[in-house]
């Protein structure tokens, strides 16, 4: 019985993981044209979840999340540096000038939402 348990529990994880990590790629990447770009935190998916930019353009983005739950908390941009802390129901901006072409990934703290940002 534990071991039907367990074999639930990793095949529930693994739709898991799929479901946030691949159902995302598919997605077209909105680029960045001297505004802001708004993006909606809900349903544990940012939309739009991949941003394109140029480096060395000051960029904006503004976080408008709809998702109470703790987990959409925060957004962190890796490797530069950058946090912040989204209240609900409003649209926090988090302003970003990148400087080297390369990818970056942005998530919440628990790395469940998860985004890419992509500099040329
Ligand atoms: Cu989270």
């Amino acid at each position: 019985m534990s071991i039907l348990v367990n074999v639930t529990g990793l095949a529930l994880m693994a739709l898991i993981v799929w479901w946030f990590w691949l159902s995302a790629k598919g997605r077209p990447a909105k680029r960045a044209s001297g505004g802001a770009i708004d993006i909606v935190v809900e349903d544990g998916v940012y939309e739009p979840s991949v941003i394109e930019a140029e480096a060395g353009e000051t960029l904006t983005l503004r976080f408008d999340r709809r998702d109470p739950s703790p987990c959409a908390e925060q957004v962190i941009f890796h490797k530069l540096d950058v946090s912040e802390t989204l209240p609900v129901g409003e649209k926090t901006p988090v302003t970003l000038t990148p400087k080297t072409p390369g990818t970056y990934r942005f998530t919440c703290q628990m790395q469940m939402y998860q985004g890419t940002l992509i500099v040329h």
